[in-house]
């Protein structure tokens, strides 16, 4: 497979199941997923060129991972990343004491006043490593990586969920629990 058909593939199914399912006239249920046969289909009537193999092809080597099927391979979903509302069934966890997130400095004065906000998405995202972090804010320009004191935030409640492909996520990160240096 031509890795630039898999990343057009990935781009068009984080599309989709992601965000706009409308685009191709997909229903997904309330936990995100969307009927593998029903998708080839409506894909392929938009002129994308989808079959079973491509996808299984699409969710095996994916580079984050960020599709899964369920477990009679008849259903699948982004693991994480919506804008559009889905019950994910997040596990809780416990984050180690720091968690890392890359942004651009643009959004740097916003971010030191309400802190980090879920945006157009469901969550606020974080990883584990800087390196992550990194290549997160590099979508957008020159990466600017917070260090988030996720431990603290964890004593003092907040919630924080690990996504099937290892995404920490949480609702919000006010400004007292960033580090901006
Ligand atoms: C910023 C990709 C102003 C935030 C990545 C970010 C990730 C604020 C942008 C995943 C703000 C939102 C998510 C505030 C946050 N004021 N700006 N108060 N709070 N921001 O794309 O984390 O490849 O929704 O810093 O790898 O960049 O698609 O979030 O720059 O995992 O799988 O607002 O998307 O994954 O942008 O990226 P996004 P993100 P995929």
């Amino acid at each position: 497979m031509n890795e630039k058909t898999a990343k057009n593939i990935s781009k068009f199914l984080s599309l989709v199941l992601r965000h706009s399912p409308e685009t191709i006239n997909l229903k997904l249920d309330e936990n995100g997923w969307a009927d593998v046969e029903e998708l080839i289909e409506k894909c392929s009537k938009k002129g994308n060129s989808l079959n079973a193999e491509l996808l299984d092809y699409v969710v095996e080597n994916n580079d984050k991972k960020r599709f899964a099927f369920n477990e009679d391979k008849t259903k699948i979903r982004a693991s994480q990343g919506h804008s559009i509302t889905v019950e994910l069934n997040l596990n809780e966890a416990e984050p180690s004491e720091f968690l890392y997130h890359g942004t651009v400095g643009k959004f740097l004065e916003n971010i030191k006043k309400e802190g980090l906000q879920k945006m157009s998405r469901q969550h606020v995202h974080l990883s584990k490593d800087k390196e992550t972090a990194i290549k997160v804010g590099g979508r957008r320009g020159i990466p600017q990586i917070l260090t988030v004191k996720s431990g603290e935030m964890f004593k003092d409640g907040f919630k924080f969920y690990l996504s099937e492909n290892n995404v920490w996520l949480t609702d919000e990160v006010p400004p007292k629990y960033i580090q901006f240096t």
